[in-house]
């Protein structure tokens, strides 16, 4: 069974994917009103990737005797002022969580919690995944001219996220 202290990381870690989701979310919805319509796209499936996150820590505290807490969620960030800063704050977002992922994986080891330890496991592959992802994000939007991109470049990279999987 888990520890309380356990439990109750475990749950705030559910929590953070869901604000995590909640962030892709407003993102996406500010990027589909800048008429990226490709980029909000593929925003919109992060949300729900991250949303899965959420029911993944859920799951794991039900099946491990435990009780997951749903807290109220901080309002999303203010719109980012450019697609730079936008790419810039998912990379920020994700590191944050990276180190947020290694907390729980240390506090596990101390406490020789070793199904907690195996099953973070996932998250420390996924969030190497995704921090890569972010900075191929953030090069591709370098390689179009950054906000100095033409309306060309722009297009094609827009349509390119529209459509490419999230592991392209
Ligand atoms: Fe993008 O992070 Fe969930 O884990």
């Amino acid at each position: 069974r888990l520890s309380d202290a356990m439990e109750k990381a475990l749950s705030d870690q559910m929590n953070v994917e869901l604000f995590q989701s909640h962030i892709y979310l407003s993102y996406g919805i500010w990027a589909d009103d800048q008429s990226y319509g490709g980029i909000a796209n593929f925003l919109f499936r992060h949300s729900k990737e991250e949303r899965d996150h959420a029911i993944k820590f859920m799951q794991f505290i039900l099946n491990r005797g435990g009780k997951p807490n749903i807290t109220a969620l901080q309002a999303a960030d203010r719109d980012p002022s450019s697609l730079t800063e936008c790419f810039d704050l998912v990379f920020k977002h994700e590191v944050e969580n990276t180190e947020k992922i290694y907390n729980l994986v240390n506090m596990a080891f101390e406490e020789k919690d070793w199904a907690t330890w195996n099953f973070l496991q996932w998250f420390v592959k996924e969030q190497i995944e995704e921090e890569t992802l972010a900075i191929k994000l953030i090069d591709k939007l370098k390689i179009a001219g950054g906000d100095q991109a033409t309306d060309e470049s722009l297009y094609n990279l827009d349509k390119d996220l529209g459509s490419s999987p999230d592991d392209a």
